[in-house]
């Protein structure tokens, strides 16, 4: 039985020269340490290509990075809106409703969890320090000395979900990169975890036949200290390996 097939969405650089693809090496460990094979999908790829590929693969797993452009949602940008891509919304947003038409299982993280949201319909916070009411930090970035794979805040998840099942635990701690954060759900979509102060940390769709789950933190950095972050990359693997 050959290994599974996982398309990872890549990062393109924004207004830098020469123009690159590239993705953070964790993301290709971790699906490698849960047994799939990842097949890294760039933006630059022609429709025709990334289309050729995606007929192959398995499982789909949306990458972390820069803002999704705010009028995807209907929004005017934000002083704070950085890395926008229009290439790389419209291949992620184009994986993902692939994926869910096809019934291939997906994992989002971060940034993809926002562009999963964004790609059935939802919004998105364009800032949470903007934002009144919200004293935690989700911006570990700028905490001196707190190094990519540790934890800064707490998160919750809701008993009985699929985030659950598969990470094994109602209470985690987390490492946390973003300054985005889900307002309005797409549609489809349930939130199944939140931070101490409300925001969104998980998504799945409702359709209890649909793989599709969102993370906001980032479980591939986390994958070789905390069994929870390891459940999610086996749990899309596994599941792709029905497909294989
Ligand atoms: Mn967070």
């Amino acid at each position: 039985m050959s290994p599974p097939l996982i398309a990872v969405s890549t990062s393109v650089t924004v207004d830098k020269y020469p123009e690159r693809a590239y993705v953070n090496a964790a993301y290709l460990d971790a699906v490698q340490q849960a047994g799939g094979v990842p097949v890294p999908l760039p933006p630059q790829l022609a429709p025709s290509a990334r289309a050729g590929i995606l007929r192959h693969v398995h499982g789909v797993l949306l990458t972390g990075g820069g803002d999704v452009d705010p009028a995807r949602f209907g929004e005017t940008p934000h002083p704070t809106t950085a890395e926008v891509s229009a290439a790389r919304d419209t291949l992620e947003i184009e994986m993902t409703r692939w994926a869910i038409a096809k019934h291939v299982p997906l994992l989002a993280v971060c940034r993809g969890l926002q562009v999963l949201n964004v790609a059935l319909g939802g919004s998105l916070y364009q800032d949470i320090p903007s934002e009144p009411g919200s004293p935690l930090d989700h911006s570990q970035a700028g905490l001196q000395g707190k190094a990519r794979h540790i934890p800064t805040h707490q998160v919750k998840v809701r008993d009985g979900s699929r985030l659950a099942g598969i990470l094994g635990a109602l209470e985690l701690d987390v490492n946390s990169f973003h300054h985005q954060a889900i307002k309005r759900l797409g549609e489809g979509l349930v939130d199944v975890a939140w931070a101490p102060d409300s925001i969104v940390e998980g998504l799945e769709l409702a359709d209890e036949e649909q793989f599709v789950v969102g993370v906001q933190w980032h479980p591939e950095e986390l994958v070789g200290s905390d069994r929870a972050a390891f459940n999610l990359f086996a749990a899309l693997v596994s599941r792709a390996r029905d497909l294989a």
